[in-house]
């Protein structure tokens, strides 16, 4: 793991030097999956993940052209939107990636100069920087696009006060499952075609004023299959974090060009969930049908001692109940984490989640991959893509 920007400080301010201050961002606003069935999408984020109904938007709201799903958690919240006819726009994103994420919304001060400082900086506009408004005050959104067809809205909501955008009316369910311990969003990682890595790290550089503060190369995590590389992009503050993967040579079919291929393209592959109780939330999700990566061997566990090194004593969680839950573990300079990752949650092979604590690092789990990537290989190997 190499640090290629240091750290000057902890705290809500900047962390990053080198970071650029044109885009202050507060933090993750929304994360929006186009579907091809938001209802029953919906279903599953309550039921499985213990997401609440927050509100919704379609037919009954005005809404003529699709219907969205508005959930929430702790501090994440997740829209699934659907089309509701033929000649919606949305139907060609469906087409070609299936269900996934389309947008990674980012919570601003200013969304005009947002979209003003970034375009300037050559990002292409998704929506230029447009008012809404209802009884509750009013937004205002503009977005841009970033790999592939993924965009990044900017959502100024200073002057609102209503339960999530204009347009929305709150939904009130009487099915309520009990959440799972999501706090918040810890980072989204996408997939970018062979090569491409740098060129959209420059962008998050050039156009977002990002930093790149952690690097993997091909080394360090080619399994024997699964290469691929992949870079750490983080804004000022360290509140918004964007890993960029891609493919590497392998012995065989690398896991992100399963996804490009799949996906019809680059797109975001995980999104991290941050929890503080993980063998909580594991449980719950597990019992909940979630469906997990197989467990890494005993030997991963046997290792567990050398790779944590002095932060085992700091260890608060029982170590039968890792290993029972699959859970992982690995440390950094700052600490040790905890993750666990899922399968993926449609039936392309594309988008999964990741349930991470950390306890003071600020890695990814390096010392995780190769018993990580091996398991994301034995699910290539029954899939027949390896
Ligand atoms: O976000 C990360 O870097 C870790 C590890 O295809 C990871 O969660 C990296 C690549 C990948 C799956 C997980
Ligand atoms: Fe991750």
């Amino acid at each position: 793991m190499s640090k290629e920007v240091k750290s000057v400080e902890y705290g809500l301010e900047k962390i990053f030097e080198g970071a650029q201050d044109f885009l202050p961002l507060l933090g993750t606003d929304y994360v929006e999956f186009y579907v091809g069935n938001a209802k029953q999408a919906a279903h599953y984020y309550k039921t499985a993940f213990g997401f609440q109904s927050l509100a919704y938007a379609g037919l009954e709201t005005g809404v003529r052209d699709r219907a969205s799903y508005v959930l929430k958690q702790d501090k994440i919240r997740l829209v699934l939107t659907t089309p509701l006819n033929g000649d919606s726009v949305l139907n060609d994103h469906l087409r070609k990636h299936g269900d996934g994420v389309k947008v990674a919304a980012l919570w601003v001060e200013d969304a005009r100069s947002a979209f003003e400082e970034t375009t300037k900086r050559g990002a292409k506009p998704f929506m230029e920087p447009t008012v809404e408004k209802d009884e509750f005050g009013e937004v205002v959104r503009a977005g841009i696009y970033t790999y592939g067809e993924t965009v990044h809205m900017f959502v100024e909501r200073k002057n609102y006060n209503g339960v999530f955008l204009p347009g929305y009316k709150e939904w009130k369910s009487d099915y309520n499952p009990e959440p799972t311990g999501f706090k918040y969003i810890d980072h989204m990682v996408g997939n970018v075609g062979w090569g491409e890595m740098n060129t959209w790290v420059k962008w998050y550089e050039d156009v977002m004023g990002f930093v790149n503060f952690l690097s993997f190369d091909d080394k360090q995590i080619n399994t024997e299959y699964s290469a691929l590389m992949s870079k750490v992009m983080s804004n000022g503050n360290g509140r918004i974090k964007f890993p960029i993967n891609e493919p590497a040579e392998g012995k065989k079919k690398s896991q992100i060009e399963e996804y490009l291929e799949f996906y019809g393209g680059p797109g975001i592959q995980h999104i991290a969930i941050a929890t503080d109780d993980i063998i909580k939330t594991v449980s719950q999700l597990k019992a909940r049908g979630v469906e997990f990566l197989s467990a890494p061997p005993k030997a991963y566990y046997e290792a567990v001692p050398q790779r944590l090194g002095e932060h085992m004593n700091m260890m608060k969680e029982d170590m039968n109940e890792i290993e029972k839950l699959a859970i992982m573990v690995d440390a950094d300079e700052e600490g040790y984490l905890l993750q666990i990752f899922t399968k993926p949650v449609q039936d392309r092979p594309t988008l999964f989640f990741e349930i991470i604590q950390r306890m003071g690092a600020r890695g990814f789990g390096a010392g995780n991959f190769k018993a990580l990537f091996e398991s994301i290989e034995r699910e290539q190997e029954k899939r027949g893509t390896l």
